[in-house]
């Protein structure tokens, strides 16, 4: 605490404090001699701002100091981590509390429609040259994880990203993300004839996962990357609103403390800006910014040929996309225009977009068309930006993304919550300050090679309907073998048809179980070179390649083959392999005694018998 000033000679004008604000906290007025000049601008911020209720239950000087010096840390932090500050905060907080009591659509005016973009079909001519050209700009590229979620759908205890994609092999998704981009970055150096540029990697995280993610790393020697190609910004939580006024929070739990919560993960554009990291790509040469979540096993998959597109398109924005069945909870992306002759297309999140299909002349919302599936492409929240207008925009926005706010009231009358809530805001929302100028665009792909994110606990996506994806650890981890399966069927591989399995509630279809490395086939052209002749393989097989030049030739697998290699030994793999293999054996996620990763996918492999090539 500061230097300490007699109270009662305290001049509250000398230190521009209104006096009908202190006057009606006397608690505050008390203590105010403890305060430094710092800390009672915040005050005068707080004041101002009508938040002297923060101030009611404050004990007497001598008491619980410390806590009141944590009480203005805290404060100092929230000012400082939102654009604009904390007045800022309230300020927009109030004006959407009451949109919101009003009962005012954000998408008043606006009219929606199905937009066109690029739609890919795998392997064929187009995605072929869309992949390699990915994969040559790939080495201009930025790539920053979204990862600051706790995943309260998913409810695991761990950090979602040190879950594994799959358990063939245990990798986990941080590894997986982590060895794609090293292998874009050997391929593409390598087609540039140059091998020194690394591809940087950001990871954003929140209170709730940096210190775990920063061990997951540091405990793998971050699987290969260099620790400084890596970069961690870490967001800060928002203060929760208690009424309509934005009064900020208590916390329950400390009366010295203001509650937070989760901004939401359009807190990125903010720091990446004001991390000067954009400033440094742009100043070396760097292209793209592409953005990614953190469970999704199959989205490097899609990364070459989307990037492909946004540099054969010159997207300024560039979605990815996949057919969506209504009702999924992933946002639609949607051309919406207004009376007023104004047209974007955006993301409309999955919880507002049948409402206001609704409102806008389709009765039935947001229903399946004749094709099975939404005519509204399906979000999956991986961005590709051009990092120049990027910058551009990032310097007249600092990065502040539109928030919304979602408060659930106790009565129709709207005038209290039934529990705190705050602003919020999400990446995808980007576009919305964008000019009508600005080339905005989506890549829709193939669902089963492009998206299996792990959101639902076992019991949740047990009730998913009929037909509409688990988005759980199960079908996460069954969709990497599918799709692997499927490319290796296009190459020209038999590979078996699968088999159907119930696993914690869950139908799901059981391939056999194929995993690569992404360095021994990043795109479809690589991997088709990488087989020949007439391969077989089947449905109770495992297959792991683990080396980069394993060439598999007149294979017949049925068993388990792992096939692992020094770093540049060429391998030809050839002949038949049998064996008992390994067996998909099931658990049920309630038995305890078996570790959590494993049992909320509900089934663990029974490694019975395999067979070994180096
Ligand atoms: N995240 C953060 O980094 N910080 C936060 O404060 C919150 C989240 P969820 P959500 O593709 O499946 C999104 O919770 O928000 C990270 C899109 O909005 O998994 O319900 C978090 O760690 C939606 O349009 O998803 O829905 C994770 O990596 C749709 O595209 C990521 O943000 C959907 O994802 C997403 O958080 C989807």
């Amino acid at each position: 605490m500061a230097s300490s000033v007699d109270s009662t000679a305290l001049e509250l004008s000398q230190l521009g404090i209104n006096e009908d604000f202190v006057s009606s906290v006397p608690n505050l007025r008390k203590n105010l001699h403890l305060l430094s000049p710092e800390q009672i601008e915040l005050v005068k911020i707080l004041l101002e701002m009508g938040q002297s209720h923060l101030f009611e239950h404050w004990a007497e000087p001598g008491v619980d100091d410390n806590e009141k010096k944590a009480f203005f840390d805290q404060v100092a932090r929230l000012n400082s981590s939102y654009p604009g500050g904390l007045a800022s905060y309230i300020k927009t907080a109030r004006g959407l509390l009451a949109d919101s009591k009003a009962g005012k659509n954000p998408f008043d005016g606006f009219t929606p429609s199905v937009p066109t973009g690029e739609v890919l079909t795998f392997g064929d001519d187009s995605f072929a040259s869309f992949e390699d050209r990915g994969v040559r700009e790939a080495r201009k590229a930025a790539f920053v994880l979204v990862a600051g979620g706790l995943g309260e759908r998913l409810g695991y205890n761990g950090i979602k990203v040190a879950l594994p994609a799959e358990t063939t092999t245990g990798t986990c998704f941080l590894q997986s993300y982590i060895e794609y981009v090293l292998a874009l970055q050997e391929t593409s150096n390598r087609l540039a004839g140059e091998c020194q540029t690394e591809i940087p990697f950001v990871i954003m995280t929140s209170d709730d996962t940096h210190t775990r993610t920063v061990e997951l790393l540091e405990s793998n020697s971050y699987f290969g990357m260099k620790p400084s190609q890596v970069k961690l910004l870490k967001q800060e939580k928002v203060a929760c609103l208690d009424d309509n006024e934005a009064r900020l929070a208590v916390d329950p739990h400390n009366k010295y403390r203001i509650q937070t919560k989760p901004h939401g993960h359009g807190d990125v554009h903010a720091l990446l800006y004001s991390s000067g990291l954009l400033k440094n790509w742009h100043n070396a040469g760097l292209r793209w910014v592409l953005f990614f979540q953190d469970t999704n096993g199959l989205l490097f998959k899609a990364i070459p040929a989307s990037l492909g597109v946004s540099a054969t398109r010159e997207y300024h924005v560039n979605s990815l996309a996949v057919p969506r069945k209504a009702k999924e909870a992933i946002g639609g992306i949607t051309r919406l225009t207004h009376a007023d002759g104004r047209s974007m297309v955006i993301n409309v999140e999955y919880n507002q977009l049948d409402p206001l299909l609704r409102a806008t002349g389709f009765p039935d919302g947001d229903v399946n068309n004749e094709t099975g599936f939404s005519p509204f492409p399906g979000n999956i929240n991986q961005l590709i930006l051009e990092l120049g207008p990027y910058i551009e925009e990032l310097s007249k926005t600092g990065g502040a993304i539109k928030e919304f706010v979602n408060p659930k009231y106790k009565d129709a009358s709207k005038t209290s919550f039934k529990s705190s809530t705050r602003l919020e805001c999400m990446m995808q929302d980007y576009p919305k300050t964008l000019p009508p100028s600005a080339r905005i665009g989506f890549t829709v792909m193939d669902t089963w090679l492009a998206y299996a994110p792990v959101k639902n606990n076992p019991e949740d996506a047990a009730k998913v309907p009929k037909g509409n994806p688990y988005h759980s650890a199960t079908s996460g981890e069954m969709a990497i073998y599918r799709a692997n399966s499927l490319i290796l069927r296009k190459a020209g591989v038999q590979v078996a048809d699968p088999v159907e399995q119930v696993f914690n509630g869950q139908e799901v279809e059981v391939w056999p179980r194929i995993t690569w490395k992404p360095k021994w086939g990043l795109t479809f052209s690589e991997i088709k070179s990488r087989v020949s002749g007439n391969c077989s393989i089947s449905q109770r097989s495992t297959m792991v390649i683990k080396g980069k030049n394993v060439y598999l030739k007149d294979l017949s697998l049925d068993g388990t083959l792992i096939v692992n290699t020094a770093e540049d030994a060429e391998v030809k793999v050839e002949g038949s392999v049998q064996n008992k293999g390994w067996t998909l054996e099931p658990v049920d996620y309630k038995d305890t005694s078996v570790p959590e990763e494993i049992r909320i996918r509900g089934f663990r492999i029974n490694k019975i018998e395999q067979e070994e090539r180096n």
